[in-house]
């Protein structure tokens, strides 16, 4: 009897050099892949994402078998399927008798969670394998961390710059410095060139997945179509090929830059290829760098870039590795409100909150200082539950899975770590959104008001949130100055300020 291995693998592991895969024969080897509820429902997931997932899944599974695979497919509709993961894999097991179940680690602690029970429940061995595709390891980012009074990510991005080479001359970092970011900060300009990122027509694959989500996750949030995301390596590829040569000159000067109407700027819109396994992390890196070396794209981009993947990227992978299960619970600030409903619609006169919502509605994208600085920062300041805003982020962007959501949400833009992730809340008021975007000269709000009816809303919750959350921030060396500022304040004006926060807030619940 031939010994036969049942290979798993999850819809954000579609690479070709996968550890599952690499354990494996094709002509021996079964592969399962699976289109379960389960993972489409435990949050709400936008249309968008599932039907990017489901489609990338089944063109990768054609892949495989061109390739020489045998692919056990299982798509949601087919008779039987049991909606998860743990249930396809008794029944494929069941249908092929394997010997051994083979998969890489997911990146989700719940799914490690189920797979750590499936070898008992079935009496098969199942070997779970690292997930390589990661340049830092569990164990090496906890040695990294091991000892350290505080986590930095300057700190351990050096540590993966030496240790994959990029962006080095030496044990020097090319140019002298190691972070750029000074020449990063640009305010937008409505006459900037715009591109767009590379878009993509359905084909008939695509067109039947479209229409099954349609019919299925119909009362899921966003838009499903227009549908314009890659499905396929070859087309993630030529959406990185398009970003070296229409955005990325450009991509550090306006990294934090937000303009009306403009939903990429020049961003590389990468993340949901990257995360789902279609572009691998390190060779994007190389393309970039490449890019840099041939002269196509100045160092503060380059630079900026590859620390946005080696280091953020890795960072909070490691972080949510090392915290897990408990910094999902994780509320500094001890908030409790309800996420206000327009998340969920737009529908609201704050201009920079109504963009954003909207877009991410129609895109299942918003870029990073929308993420941190409008929703995050908003949502944080308004004391919203720390678990609803996570759920929230989880559900309506495509790149979302929960080991890279979960750190940015938790710790970079709720500080409800309390500080595991990031030295200070980003916090800001009105004058940065207006320094940063075009979003207030067209907003109902006043930006320059600071209380009062007209005022805009995000002034007066940031007094408010230092205020309410003193006994917890004053210590922190790096809001020394705000606190100056608050304590040197006429009582009447903080007053005026809690007052007007309040009204705002009481309006919202
Ligand atoms: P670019 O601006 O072009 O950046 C290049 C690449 O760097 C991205 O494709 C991404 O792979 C990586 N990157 C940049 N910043 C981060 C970061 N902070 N953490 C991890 N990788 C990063 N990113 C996700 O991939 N999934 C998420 O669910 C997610 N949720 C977020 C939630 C909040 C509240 C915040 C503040 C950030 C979140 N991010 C998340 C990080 C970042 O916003 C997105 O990676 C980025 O906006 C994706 O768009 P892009 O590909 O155009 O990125
Ligand atoms: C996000 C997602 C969705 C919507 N659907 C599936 C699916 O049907 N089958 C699958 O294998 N993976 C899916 N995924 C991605 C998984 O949620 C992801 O692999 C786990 O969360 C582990 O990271
Ligand atoms: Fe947002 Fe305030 Fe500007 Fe309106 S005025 S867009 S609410 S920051």
């Amino acid at each position: 009897m031939i010994e036969r291995r049942l290979i798993l693998v999850l819809g954000d592991q579609l690479s070709l050099d996968i550890s599952s895969l690499r354990a494996a024969e094709p002509g021996r080897d079964i592969v399962l892949m699976a289109e379960v509820t389960e993972e489409a429902t435990y949050v709400k997931h936008h249309k968008k994402k599932i039907a990017f997932l489901f489609a990338a899944m089944r063109h990768f599974a054609a892949e495989l078998e061109q390739a020489g695979w045998q692919v056990d497919y299982v798509r949601l509709d087919d008779p039987g399927n049991t909606g998860s993961f743990t249930g396809e894999v008794e029944r494929a097991v069941e249908r092929h008798s394997p010997s051994q179940v083979v998969v890489t680690e997911p990146g989700e602690w719940r799914v490690r969670q189920a797979m750590d029970g499936w070898q008992e429940r079935r009496g098969r061995p199942v070997e779970i394998r690292a997930d390589d595709r990661f340049i830092c390891g569990h164990d090496e980012f906890a040695a990294w961390a091991a000892g350290r009074k505080q986590l930095r990510m300057e700190y351990f991005y050096r540590e993966m710059r030496r240790k994959t080479g990029l962006l080095m001359e030496g044990d020097k970092p090319v140019g002298g410095k190691w972070n750029f970011d000074a020449e990063n900060r640009k305010p937008p300009k409505a006459d900037l060139l715009l591109p767009e990122p590379k878009q993509f027509a359905p084909d008939p694959t695509t067109e039947t997945v479209l229409s099954l989500v349609d019919t299925r996750f119909a009362n899921h949030f966003g838009d499903l179509k227009p549908f314009w995301f890659g499905v396929t390596r070859r087309e993630a590829e030529a959406a990185l090929a398009h970003f070296l040569e229409v955005a990325l000159p450009s991509f550090g000067d306006y990294q934090d830059a937000m303009l009306t109407g403009h939903r990429f700027l020049y961003h590389s819109v990468l993340s949901l290829y990257i995360n789902a396994g279609l572009l691998d992390p390190l060779a994007v890196c190389r393309a970039i760098e490449a890019a840099n070396h041939a002269g196509r794209a100045p160092l503060n981009a380059a630079e900026g870039f590859i620390r946005q993947i080696i280091g953020w990227r890795e960072y909070v992978r490691g972080i949510y590795w090392r915290e897990m299960p408990a910094y999902a619970e994780r509320n500094f600030f001890g908030a409790n409100r309800p996420l206000p409903g327009f998340y969920w619609t737009g529908d609201t006169d704050l201009t920079c909150l109504r963009e954003t919502i909207t877009q991410t509605k129609q895109e299942a994208y918003a870029h990073h200082i929308q993420r941190l600085m409008i929703t995050g920062n908003f949502a944080m300041m308004a004391g919203v539950a720390p678990q609803q805003i996570h759920e929230w982020y989880l559900a309506v962007y495509a790149d979302a899975y929960e080991w890279v959501e979960l750190p940015n949400v938790i710790g970079m833009s709720q500080f409800a770590d309390g500080g595991v992730l990031g030295s200070k809340p980003y916090a800001a008021g009105g004058n940065y959104i207006n320094r940063m975007s075009d979003y207030c000269a067209n907003c109902r709000y006043d930006v320059k008001q600071k209380t009062g009816e007209n005022a805009c809303p995000f002034n007066a919750l940031y007094w408010d949130f230092l205020a309410r959350n003193a006994v917890r921030l004053r210590g922190n060396p790096r809001l020394t100055q705000q606190y100056r500022s608050w304590d040197r304040m006429e009582a009447t004006i903080q007053q005026a300020y809690r007052d007007s926060a309040a009204q705002f807030l009481n309006r919202l619940t």
